[in-house]
């Protein structure tokens, strides 16, 4: 009996004891792994954490020295490897004044990784609105010899390094206005052995001022600056006019703030050298935390079916003879065009499509295309629209071309006397673009192209997306030609190389700022062929072959190595923070050489 107690008490006991060995374990084991997290290579270098150190690690370590000038002015001097890259002169200027001195420039140059911030503070102490200063920074010592390979990074459309033809005598480069024409307000430029990239860094959306980006030489032989680099952000002007609008100014008592960061790395590390405008970027419109794989890569097919000049009296829309003549569906109605269409388009593996000019055509041609892209249809047109349900009945997304998308016919008839720029404030233009859209969520459209979408303020399209998106919820839109980097972060991006010119790689930038952001790619005339499209896919763009029967049945989608948002071979450094990438391989390496640190 008392044995038998004595049992029970030690089994107790044990079993106790190993409830408590068992916790302990637990607990160790817990420690470990937040240490294994904690020192892990494999930590994803886009968390908020990790970005920091590892995108600087990609900066020259420079020898960058601030210091103060008799005249009291600050200045800086930056240095790598007894190369000197920036250097101070006795003309050099940090702004260049607008006001006739009515303005307070107040400046302090904050010393960073592989370069500076010059920080302004723009004061108007005066009783009348005064003009805003230009910012720039002097004396960037990039080659000035066309034999050393001098390069600047095109922001837009054909985004990539272009060559600057200095024996031409050309001397000033890029010279766009952010947002409303160009993709980031940021100057980079390289040669053969560094690159100086800079980036303006000002909230857009509070002040809606526009900004025109330049990199100029001096050509001035009388100054010691002669033939060194200046990146200049000038010409600041309110954004509600376009990119011609009056100046900008800053008002009584007003204060206004702009940093300018630049940075120093190797020639291949140039995107890294954008790395304080990301964070800046980050912070103020919202951080991506998806990847290339979040794009929408699924092609799609493109079919214009009117044309200005075929206009005429036996064909009042100038529709094509698409597939015979069932292209004229003014006279045939939606039906055999739709059949031919649907049926063609699932032999050639595609699964979108796209219509351009589905009203047809105005005979005056330089009104085309008409905004009227959904309404205005004549009677077989209207009268037989039940066929584009077809679409969904075989499970392909039916897109539509909206011509000239930012603008209103005045009057608001077919054939206008002239078209608009339409104002988000302006009531008569919104009912008149909510109507299209409202006739386009009726037949079921999936994606819209916003044709010539420039032709309103940015900030008024970020509203109008907005607008458009509770119109029409889960449509797609595109921006064409390619909006800025804070419109990209909303919607995807439309390129045409044939009319802004060649793709010739992946777009690092978008890559960078806006890694999930679409980037439709037109292929159509001398760009319609498989390779050009196969190339485009592969980079992350996604293809819209139009008016060609390409088939997509054997393309593949899948990313070069350098653009998938996967750790190949799991040292920690995705994509283009895998230094074989940098230096222009497809594939991720791991070779550590391309750090500075
Ligand atoms: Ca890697
Ligand atoms: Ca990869």
């Amino acid at each position: 009996m008392r044995r038998g107690r004595n049992r029970f008490a030690s089994k107790r006991i044990l079993w106790i004891l190993s409830i408590a060995f068992f916790i302990l374990i637990l607990i160790f084991l817990l420690i470990w792994q937040t240490e294994l997290v904690r020192k892990s290579p494999t930590t994803n270098p886009r968390t908020e954490d990790a970005i920091s150190p590892q995108d600087e690690n990609y900066l020259f370590n420079a020898k960058v020295s601030v210091f103060t000038k008799s005249d009291g002015k600050e200045t800086f001097t930056v240095d790598y490897q007894g190369k000197r890259l920036r250097s101070n002169y006795s003309d050099e200027k940090f702004f260049d004044d607008k006001s006739n001195g009515n303005v307070v420039v107040d400046y302090t140059i904050v010393k960073q990784k592989g370069g500076v911030d010059v920080v302004y503070r723009i004061s108007n102490p005066t009783q009348s609105p005064q003009r805003v200063p230009d910012l720039k920074i002097d004396g960037i010592l990039n080659t000035n010899k066309q034999i050393e390979n001098p390069e600047y990074y095109q922001a837009k459309n054909s985004a990539g390094f272009q060559s600057m033809e200095l024996t031409s005598g050309r001397i000033n480069f890029i010279d766009s206005y952010y947002p409303s024409n160009y993709y980031s307000p940021v100057v980079v430029m390289r040669d053969k052995s560094f690159t100086a990239g800079s980036a303006l860094q000002y909230p857009y959306l509070d002040y809606k001022q526009n900004v025109r980006t330049t990199i100029s030489m001096n050509n001035n032989t009388n100054s010691p600056r002669y033939k060194t680099w200046s990146h200049r952000y000038r010409d600041f002007n309110d954004a509600s006019s376009f990119q011609d609008g009056a100046n900008a100014m800053i008002q009584p008592g007003q204060q206004l703030r702009y940093v300018i960061t630049l940075r120093f790395s190797e020639p291949k590390n140039w995107i890294f050298t954008l790395y304080p405008y990301k964070k800046y970027f980050d912070n103020l419109y919202g951080k991506d935390s998806g990847n290339v794989k979040n794009r929408n890569l699924i092609p799609i097919r493109g079919m214009q079916i009117g044309d200005g000049f075929l206009v005429n009296e036996n064909n009042p829309r100038g529709y094509r003879g698409i597939h015979g003549s069932d292209g004229r569906i003014d006279l045939k109605g939606w039906g055999p065009l739709t059949d031919w269409f649907i049926q063609d388009t699932k032999d050639l593996g595609y699964k979108r499509v796209l219509i351009w000019l589905p009203s047809g055509a105005y005979d005056n041609e330089s009104n085309n295309f008409p905004p009227q892209f959904m309404s205005n249809w004549l009677p077989n047109v209207i009268n037989t629209e039940g066929n584009l349900t077809k679409y969904i009945e075989n499970e392909i997304e039916l897109g539509f071309w909206w011509g000239n998308s930012n603008k209103i016919p005045v009057p608001n008839i077919w054939e206008p006397d002239t078209l608009v720029k339409s104002d988000y404030e302006n009531q008569d233009h919104k009912r008149f673009l909510a109507t299209e859209l409202v006739l386009a969520r009726k037949r079921n459209a999936k994606f819209i192209g916003l044709d010539k979408f420039t032709q309103m303020p940015v900030y008024q399209r970020i509203l109008w997306l907005e607008d458009m998106k509770r119109i029409i919820p889960g449509a797609e839109f595109g921006h064409e030609s390619p909006g800025p980097d804070s419109i990209h972060r909303k919607m995807p991006n439309i390129g045409a190389p044939s009319a802004f010119g060649n793709v010739p790689g992946v777009d690092l930038l978008t890559w960078y700022l806006n890694p999930s952001a679409t980037i439709y790619i037109l292929g159509d005339g001398e760009y319609g062929n498989v390779d050009f499209l196969k190339n485009m896919s592969k980079w992350g763009y996604t293809p819209i072959p139009k008016d060609t029967r390409l088939s997509v049945n054997d393309f593949t989608m899948s990313l070069i190595e350098c653009n998938d948002g996967i750790d190949q071979r799991g040292d920690g450094r995705v994509d283009y923070y895998d230094c074989g990438c940098l230096a222009g391989s497809e594939v991720e390496t791991g070779d550590a050489r391309c750090l500075n640190n």
